[in-house]
Order: structure tokens, then sequence, then C-alpha cells
């Protein structure tokens, strides 16, 4: 499929997308979360894919939603329209592993999609921020929540309230950011993770993902339950008796996705 906004390939499992608007600083309108909805979709129903890539360039992840696009807006209309809900909604129920890899400024609906991912590899160069204060709006797409589950109360609060910005390193030691690489290196080093990934079993990369996923929504008690019962089910799948037969003949697995 052909995307105006977006740049998709894909290449050894892996779904590379990168946003495409370097104009606007990657700024997140309609039609590239429309876009962006419909690649991430198409890539979790594809079984050449593996492992999902968002990024941007190297001076921008998105900085934001399009603030032009919705300057003039009122009150019934982003009510109706419900602005960026179901796109977001869809990027998160992927299967897919997917991971943001960013660059330069990742701002508000910038900071917001990279936390929808999976986890998140930086460049030393990466800005965060949740700055929609200074527009007269809160966060929208998550970011009052998610943010506040990576870093806790106190910086979450801290960045809403200021709009400021946090670099590479800090995003690191808060929790946000899983790994900091080289600007230059960032897209090679996501790859290999990519790779790595990919190379597991299909099947039990969706249970870790669901069962992770599982720690932000429920209680430690349902978690705990529900993360047994997914260990138990694995060992209803052909690759768990693979994975275990590999390890005990010392050679590498051949996951089948069964
Ligand atoms: N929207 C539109 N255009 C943007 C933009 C944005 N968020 N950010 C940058 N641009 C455009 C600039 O207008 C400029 O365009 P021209 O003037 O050249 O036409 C171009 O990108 C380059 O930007 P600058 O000239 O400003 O570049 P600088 O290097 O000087 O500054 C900057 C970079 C990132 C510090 C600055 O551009 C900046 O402060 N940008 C705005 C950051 C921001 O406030 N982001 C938050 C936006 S509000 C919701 C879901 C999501 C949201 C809301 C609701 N629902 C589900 C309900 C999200 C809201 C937001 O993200």
């Amino acid at each position: 499929m052909a995307y105006e906004t977006l740049i998709v390939e894909i290449e050894d499992y892996t779904c590379l997308i990168r946003l495409n608007r370097p104009d606007a600083l990657n700024a997140l309108n309609a039609q590239l979360m429309t876009e962006l909805a419909q690649a991430v979709t198409a890539a979790d129903r594809n079984d050449k894919v593996r492992c999902i890539v968002i990024t941007g360039n190297e001076k921008a992840f998105a900085a934001g939603a399009d603030v032009k696009e919705m300057a003039s807006k009122g009150f019934t209309e982003v009510f109706f329209d419900n602005l960026f809900g179901p796109e977001a909604e869809a990027i998160s129920r992927a299967r897919t592993p997917i991971i943001a890899a960013v660059s330069g400024y990742c701002l508000g609906g910038g900071c917001e999609l990279a936390m929808i991912c999976d986890f998140i590899l930086a460049a030393d160069s990466a800005k965060f921020g949740q700055p929609e204060i200074n527009l007269g709006i809160c966060a929208g797409m998550g970011g009052t929540q998610r943010l506040t589950r990576f870093v806790g109360k106190s910086k979450s609060m801290d960045m809403h309230l200021t709009g400021r910005f946090m670099d590479a390193a800090e995003a690191e030691r808060a929790g946000l950011v899983s790994r900091v690489f080289p600007a230059k290196s960032l897209m090679e080093e996501t790859l290999k993770v990519a790779a790595k990934i990919a190379e597991k079993s299909m099947i039990t990369a969706m249970i870790v993902k669901e069962a992770v996923n599982r720690a932000q929504e429920t209680t430690l008690a349902e978690g705990l339950l529900f993360e047994r019962r997914m260990f138990h089910a694995s060992f209803a799948t052909e690759d768990q008796k693979e994975g275990m037969a590999a390890f005990l003949e010392k050679r590498q697995p051949q996951f089948r996705d069964r």
C-alpha cells in the first residue's frame, strides 16, 4: 500500500515504519495517524513480519500532534472527531512487538506514540517532553497515564506541569527508555534488536507481550495468575519442546510458531 506520510519497508521479518513529514518535524496530523494505524494493522497481520519498528528522522521522532491542524477546532469538533483515539487504540492492539526508535524531538503526541510502542530505544540526541500545557491543553493520547507509569508521579508531574524536555540520559535513568545509542548507530542497533526478537517463537513473543502489558493494567495477584497460566499454556506448543530440546542438545532452536 502507498502512503503519503510514511515510508514503510519490510526486510528480514522486520517492518520499518518511518514517519515522514520532515518539514513539520513529523507532527502527527489526521492523515499520518490514519496511515500509521493502517500500516501497523497490516504489518500485524503479515506473517512475514515478526517485529515492527516505528521511527522518525534524525531531527524528530515527532514533535507532537499537528498544532496547525488542531488550533481552530472547538470542543464539539474534537469531541465528535475523537481525535486520534481509534488510531492510538489500533496501534496498541497490535500483537506483534513494536519498538520505537527515537532520535531528536519526541514531544506531546510523539512521546505518547513512543510510549504506546512496547519499548523505546533512543539516540543520545533524543529529547522527550509533554509540553501541551504551553498550548493551554493537557495531553490527550495517554501522556498523563503512561508517562506516570513509566517514570512515577513526581517526574511525570514535573514534565507535564513545566513542559520541560528530558534528554536521553535522564529518560534512561527514569525508565522511559530501555537503551541509548549514539545517534549515528541508532537504526543499525535497533534493527539488530528487531532481528533478535524476530528469531524467537512468535507465539512466545506474543505471550510475553500480553503478560508484560497485564502488569500495567491489573493487580499483582491477577497479573501473577495470568503469567502462571500463560506459562502453563506455553507447554502446549511445539516451540516449547523445540526450545528446551535445542538447549539440551546445545544447538540453536528452530522455532515454527506452533
Ligand atoms: N505541529 C505543527 N507543526 C510543528 C509542530 C507541531 N507540533 N512542531 C514543529 N512544527 C513545525 C514548525 O511550525 C515549523 O514549521 P514552519 O514554520 O517551518 O512552517 C517546523 O515544524 C520546524 O519547527 P521549528 O522552526 O519550531 O523548529 P525549532 O528547531 O526551532 O524548534 C521545537 C523545535 C520542537 C522545539 C518546536 O518546533 C516546538 O516547540 N514544537 C511544538 C512542540 C509541541 O508543543 N508539541 C505538543 C503539541 S500538542 C489527542 C492526542 C494527542 C494530542 C492531543 C489530543 N487525543 C487523542 C484527544 C497531542 C497534542 C500535542 O502533541
